[in-house]
């Protein structure tokens, strides 16, 4: 266990950060807390945006969209998050700083977060010149059938707390080459990273020329979020977080023929099957449940494991969490691995949730107790939980965002397969085996029902190369890597006649 860093340190280690990333130092008491979940002390009150605010920068943005930034050639749009990229590596001490502040990230996984970000603005930059529309063999002599790809509009941007910066950068980076402008609504929870990134990036575009609108930081709560879904001005929505705030987002947007892009809840799991690497699959296990507090979408949050292995690989995961109740703490020290959760409410939802798998019979195995009380009475630092489930009741069927992990066993593939799938959220999982059978059925379509699905390696830490996304109550957006970029454009078919005939499609005759 280690000491934890007092408020006021972290307040002078954020505003330094802050300043050395070019954002104005803010203190409005009014605004939104910029709590640290490391003390649970507020930092900085940050000013809130009120609808009309978000109007006005809409407005700012849609005109920069309008007049300049869509008719810049994509590859010279590529240049702003070229300039971006660079300015996150000369910087990602301080955002990791920031990350670790206000998300309560252990170093390494912050510093991860940030890499992300660099990671993502590498692939626009290259996509930037790769942004092909297909040509299609017409049905007609002397006619052209082809697509294009045009800049889309204002996209708006809503962030959760718990990847305070990449999921951000996955959709500015993208949104920027595509060339559409971006207004983001950050979380409440998470407003000091944001300045940072939108001085970095209006830095980036004084740089290389852009115009100071292709960005707009709009903090602020739901009503926040709610004018910017509202607003027809903003052709995509893309928005990150519970699938409560999913269910607000989609129809008001939807009631405007906008288009969203929703990345909610998970309830990943990860089977392991009696011929699996258990040391290997321990590993996997272990960090996609217990790291970042349990606080990813992509966090493993269910364990299925054939009834064969069960005892041995629980022995081995139950070793690895007691290791890891040694190391819960301060997340700036190197030897912590677990640092604390975002607030209050993730503890107590952590702790009605525990209460109720007890109540359907499941025992702990490990875990579960509330830690560095004394130290940090505001603060919600917790040893992650392995709790083994009789079945997969209502309460494992849910997500709760928090280090929580369900054990259920089972006896046969199918059973396995079918115990994955039995729940709403469809994010990401994996299986642990080494039967190309089992892999492979996995990864088939009447396998894992869920946007990403891994082979011997954990449910969370995917590569932005990918596209990143899933399946049912998870919204079904997909972002970052591959063609997830087609989300931030509007696609036109063109058909050019060069013939001095006017053939009709589908041999209809007219005049
Ligand atoms: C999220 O939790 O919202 O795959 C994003 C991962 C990270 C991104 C998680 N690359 O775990």
């Amino acid at each position: 266990m280690t000491t934890l860093p007092t408020t006021d340190l972290l307040r002078e280690r954020a505003t330094a950060a802050l300043a050395r990333c070019g954002a104005e130092p803010v203190d409005d008491a009014a605004g939104l807390p910029g709590r640290t979940p490391l003390t649970g002390g507020v930092l900085f009150g940050v000013p809130a945006t009120d609808p009309e605010g978000v109007g006005a920068a809409v407005g700012a943005a849609h005109a920069a969209f309008r007049d300049s930034w869509r008719d810049t050639p994509a590859p010279q749009r590529g240049e702003l998050v070229r300039r971006l990229g660079e300015l996150l590596r000369a910087h990602k001490s301080d955002l990791a700083d920031l990350v670790t502040i206000e998300a309560g990230k252990i170093r390494s996984e912050a510093l991860g977060e940030v890499q992300e970000m660099i990671d993502v603005c590498d692939f626009a930059v290259g996509l930037s010149r790769q942004l092909y529309g297909r040509t299609m063999p017409s049905e007609r002599p002397g006619h052209r059938l082809m697509e294009t790809w045009h800049p889309l509009g204002v996209v708006g941007v809503v962030t959760a707390f718990n990847f305070p910066v990449a999921v951000w950068s996955w959709n500015t980076a993208i949104a920027l080459v595509c060339g559409d402008t971006v207004v983001w609504k950050p979380s409440e929870a998470a407003p000091m990273t944001a300045l940072a990134c939108h001085a970095l990036l209006a830095r980036a575009a004084a740089d290389t020329g852009a115009p100071a609108d292709v960005h707009r930081l709009v903090p602020g709560g739901r009503e926040t979020g709610a004018a910017l879904a509202d607003d027809p001005r903003v052709a995509l929505v893309s928005a990150t977080g519970s699938v409560r705030m999913g269910r607000e987002v989609a129809p008001r947007v939807a009631a405007r023929f906008g288009r969203c892009l929703l990345e909610l809840g998970g309830n990943n799991a990860a089977v392991v099957a009696p011929s699996a690497d258990l040391d290997l699959a321990t590993r996997g296990v272990v960090f996609g449940a217990a790291g970042t507090a349990g606080q990813r979408c992509t966090t493993q949050r269910r364990l299925i494991v054939h009834e064969d292995v069960a005892d041995a690989f629980l022995d081995r995961v139950v070793a690895a969490y007691g290791r890891l109740a040694e190391r819960i703490g301060d997340p700036f020290d190197d030897a912590t691995l677990v640092g604390p959760l975002i607030g209050e409410g993730a503890y107590d939802a952590m702790r009605a949730a525990l209460d109720r798998a007890a109540a359907d019979g499941g025992t702990v195995l490990a875990g579960g107790a509330r830690c560095l009380e004394k130290e940090a009475p505001d603060a919600y630092y917790v040893e992650p939980a392995v709790v083994r489930m009789p079945a997969q009741t209502d309460i494992v069927r849910d997500e709760t965002f928090a280090p929580i992990l369900y054990v259920l066993t089972y006896r046969d593939f199918d059973e396995a397969v079918a115990l994955h799938n039995g729940v709403p959220q469809g994010l990401s999982g994996s299986v642990f085996t080494q039967d190309q059978r089992e892999a492979e059925r996995f990864l088939a379509a009447d396998g894992a029902d869920c946007g990403i699905a891994n082979v011997n390696i954990g449910t969370s830490g995917a590569e932005i190369g990918g596209a990143f996304g899933g399946e049912k109550e998870t919204g079904g957006g997909r972002e970052s890597g591959s063609d997830a970029w087609r989300a931030y454009m509007r696609r036109a078919t063109n058909t050019v006649n060069h013939s001095g005939e006017l053939p009709l499609a589908q041999g209809v005759n007219f005049l």
